[in-house]
């Protein structure tokens, strides 16, 4: 019986579409990946004056258990040329295990859910959007946690596919009244 687990994917270094798209590449491999969120830019939280970042939620149903995930997500990171510098500092990317399930761990190296998810927007708005069920040990109400860190900055990206529906459609709309424009032009 798989768990369902929820990654956070962050980057503010680098290519930071790509690094995610990498991570995400890699993390089909742990299990299925059963729903994704938009990517967010977002300011960041914390740490030293640093760029944006580009935050995203990933909803992973995997056999491993959360250690044997973390490792992975470790070894994803690595893979990805992260360096760790300063806590909370600039990174090329950097995975998070915010859920495991219904489980609550709290080892040497290892605590889920993430023990500062509930204070952040980066986290929550698309945790919420990729999985809004989503049951949190400790955070009974996500949503009301969420309304609480409303004054951080965070932006939804529009994916390029809806991005280009959207432009297709205008085209359409604006050439249905260039149409129209023209009939009553003749009628007249
Ligand atoms: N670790 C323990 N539990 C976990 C877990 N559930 N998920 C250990 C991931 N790692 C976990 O992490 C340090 C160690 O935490 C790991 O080796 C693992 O064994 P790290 O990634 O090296 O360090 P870090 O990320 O700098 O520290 P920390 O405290 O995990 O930082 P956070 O809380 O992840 O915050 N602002 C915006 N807008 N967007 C961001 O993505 N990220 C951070 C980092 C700060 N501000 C941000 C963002
Ligand atoms: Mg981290």
């Amino acid at each position: 019986m798989p768990t369902r687990a929820l990654v956070g994917l962050g980057s503010n270094l680098g290519d930071r579409c790509e690094l995610l798209r990498g991570a995400v590449d890699r993390m089909r491999k742990l299990g299925t990946l059963v729903g994704m969120s938009s990517l967010y830019e977002t300011d960041p939280i914390g740490g030293p004056r640093q760029d944006a970042f580009l935050n995203a939620v990933a909803v992973l149903d995997t056999e491993l258990t959360a250690r044997e995930l973390l490792d992975e997500l470790l070894n994803i990171e690595r893979d990805l040329g992260r360096v760790r510098r300063e806590r909370w500092g600039p990174r090329s990317i950097d995975l998070d295990l915010l859920v495991f399930g219904d489980e609550s761990i709290d080892e040497p190296g290892l605590t889920v859910p993430h023990p500062r998810l509930a204070e952040r927007r980066f986290v929550l708005e698309p945790l919420l959007e990729a999985f809004p069920r989503v049951e949190i040990p400790g955070v009974p109400d996500p949503a009301g946690a969420l309304s609480a860190v409303a004054d951080q900055n965070v932006r939804r990206l529009e994916s390029p596919g809806v991005r280009s529906l959207k432009r297709a459609m205008w085209v359409a709309v604006g050439g249905l009244l260039v149409v129209i424009l023209a009939l009553g032009l003749l009628n007249s």
